[in-house]
Parts: structure tokens; sequence; C-alpha cells
């Protein structure tokens, strides 16, 4: 029987560590079963983690093996090689493969009935490799896409606005990485278009300030990289934020990685689109409007990760 209560984390790094630090903070599950090929870093960051429960809700956060996937509703795979300076996301994709190889018929072989949830980076590409190798369902095999990159452009859009970022309606979409796309064209302040709210708030250099914003958020990892060698919090809520839609079954609007089947004209690549996300994983895309400029640079995102898959031994 499979228990939405129980996740499993592959992969006790910086990102699987601070994202079971979060997910223990948010009470959605009442155990989280932490693997790592280094066995001591998962039982040591289970022990710290499972120290803060008592200042949270009641729950079991253990050092598992994949036995722990049978039941569990959700497998979050964070194993891999991250970034190091001056590398791109692109860059980890034979590493993070070949630990791919490892993984995922580990979990296929336990009949899993859950939801796959990727972040290791690229985490399209990933997604994609993890669809093949495992054999589930495309809609419960899902990336954290550009989750966390919409997050950085709404934390961004709110400064410059001076309002909440939960008002702001706004997607990345595309690549989690280099050649991601800002669409700027529908996006909205609760409604109103984003520009009327730019002037309402005395900006008036729109494409200047467009411009800026999607390029510090294209280059927020690589910032924060250089500066203290790798990213974890921000992805760590934005994998809580995933969770909650699906064990809530909340059928909220994410940008999370997924197959793309001929929409707006691309086909045979998972990209991060902004889908309805619930209990069964992706329920559907959501064909939000783009401009020709947004289009045309969708497409050629596609063609970059689409390129890469082709090559790939999988
Ligand atoms: P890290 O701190 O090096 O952790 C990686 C962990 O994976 C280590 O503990 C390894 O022991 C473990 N590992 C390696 N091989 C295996 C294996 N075969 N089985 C089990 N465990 C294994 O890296 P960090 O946590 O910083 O990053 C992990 C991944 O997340 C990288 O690919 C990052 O690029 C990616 N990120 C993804 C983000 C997103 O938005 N999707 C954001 C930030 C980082």
């Amino acid at each position: 029987m499979i228990n939405f209560r129980k996740a499993v984390m592959v992969g006790c790094g910086f990102v699987g560590s601070a994202s079971v630090f979060a997910l223990m903070q948010s009470g959605l599950f009442s155990e989280i079963a932490m693997i790592d090929a280094d066995m001591d870093k998962a039982e040591g960051e289970a022990m710290d983690i499972s120290h803060g429960i008592p200042f949270a809700k009641q729950m079991r956060v253990y050092a598992g093996n994949y036995d722990d996937v049978r039941d569990a509703g959700i497998v979050i795979v964070t194993a891999g090689a991250n970034q190091k300076p001056d590398e791109t996301r692109l860059d980890l994709v034979h590493k993070n493969v070949g630990i791919f190889k490892s993984i995922i018929p580990e979990i296929a072989s336990r009949d899993f009935k859950g939801i796959l949830l990727i972040v290791a980076n690229p985490v399209d590409i990933l997604t994609a490799v993890a669809q093949k190798l495992s054999g589930l369902p495309e809609n419960r095999v899902i990336g954290s896409g550009t989750v966390l990159d919409t997050g950085r452009l709404k934390t961004r859009l709110s400064a410059h606005l001076g309002v909440d970022s939960r008002s702001i309606h706004a997607f990345i979409i595309g690549e989690h990485g280099d050649s991601e796309i800002a669409v700027f064209s529908s996006a909205n302040v609760s409604g109103i278009p984003l520009n009327d709210f730019c002037e309402m708030r005395g900006h008036y250099s729109h494409d200047e300030a467009e411009k800026n914003i999607a390029e510090e958020v294209k280059n927020a990892a690589y910032e924060i990289i250089q500066r203290k060698r790798a990213t974890y919090f921000g992805v760590a809520m934005a994998v809580k934020r995933i969770c909650e839609c699906i064990v809530r079954d909340e059928k909220s609007i994410l940008p999370v990685s997924a197959m793309m089947h001929g929409e707006l004209g691309i086909d045979g690549v998972v990209l991060s689109m902004p889908c309805i996300v619930g209990s069964e994983g992706i329920e559907t895309q959501v064909p939000i409007k783009l401009d020709e400029d947004e289009l045309k640079r969708l497409r050629d995102s596609a063609g970059i990760l689409k390129g890469i898959i082709e090559e790939l031994d999988i």
C-alpha cells in the first residue's frame, strides 16, 4: 500500500539535507528515509535533522535503504555532482546520468507507485532520463524545473515593485539553466499587467528593467556558488512547495519539468512549463500566453536540450 505520508530522499548532500530539513518543519510527512552512497553522511544528517523534531511536529527521519521506496508516496532524487564555479548545469550531464543509471533502476525494481521528483541537475534532462530508465508514467516523474528560478524572479520583482512576492504572477520557463526564459508578456500583479503596475510604482524603463532582472535571475546560481560554493536553501523550499502540492492534491500551477508532446510545436523533450500539480503528479500543462520572442526562445531552449538528450546513451 502506498503511504503518502512517507518520503524518501536519495542524495543527502547540501540540497538533500536542506530539503529534508524544510520538509521536517512542514508537517507534511510522518516519516522520511534518507539514502546516500555515503551511508555515514545519510546517518549523520538524519540524526542532526531528527533532533529538531521536538521543536516541530512529531515524525521520523532516519537513514534508510532502497526497500523504503516500496510504500513511499514521494521519492526525491538530489544525488549527483553539483556545479563548481564556472561550470554550467549542462556540464554535469554525463556524471549525473551515470549516477542515475545506478539509482533509478533500484527505485523501479521496488514496484514504486508514488511520484518521483527529480532535483539533481541538469534537471530537465535528468527528468527525461529518469522517465526512460524507470518506465513509470510520465505524469509521475517530474522535475523541480524552474520552480526555484520562478521564486527568484518573484523575489526580484517584489523588491523592484515593493509588493508581496505572492501577489506576483510570473514564470520562468524552458531549461532550468542558461537558456531559460522570463515570461514578462503575460506577467501580472494580481491581475494588473506588469508594465501598468511598474508605472504605478514609478518605473518606466520596462525593456531595460526586464532585461536586467531576467539576467540577475539567470545568473543567481553562479553568483551564489561563487560566494558559498553551493545553493540549497532556495531549492529546499521549492522542493517543499512541490511536495505540498502532491501530498495535499492542491492542483497548484507550478513550472515543473514535463515532457512536451507537440505543445507550442515542441515534441519529445522535457522542459519546465507551468503545469497543474497534484496527487497524480502532473495533471496537465497550462498553455500560458507567450509573445513571438518568448516562443522563439522557448523553441531554441528545447532545441538545445533535445540535442543533448539525443546524444545520451540511455
Ligand atoms: P552534494 O552536496 O555534492 O551532494 C550530492 C550527494 O549525492 C552526496 O552526498 C553524494 O554522496 C550523493 N551521491 C552521489 N552518488 C550517489 C549515488 N549513486 N547514490 C546515492 N547518493 C549519491 O551536491 P548538492 O546537494 O549541492 O547538489 C545536488 C544536486 O542538486 C546537483 O546536481 C545540483 O546541481 C542540484 N541542484 C539542483 C537545483 C534545482 O533547482 N533543481 C538547485 C540547486 C542544486
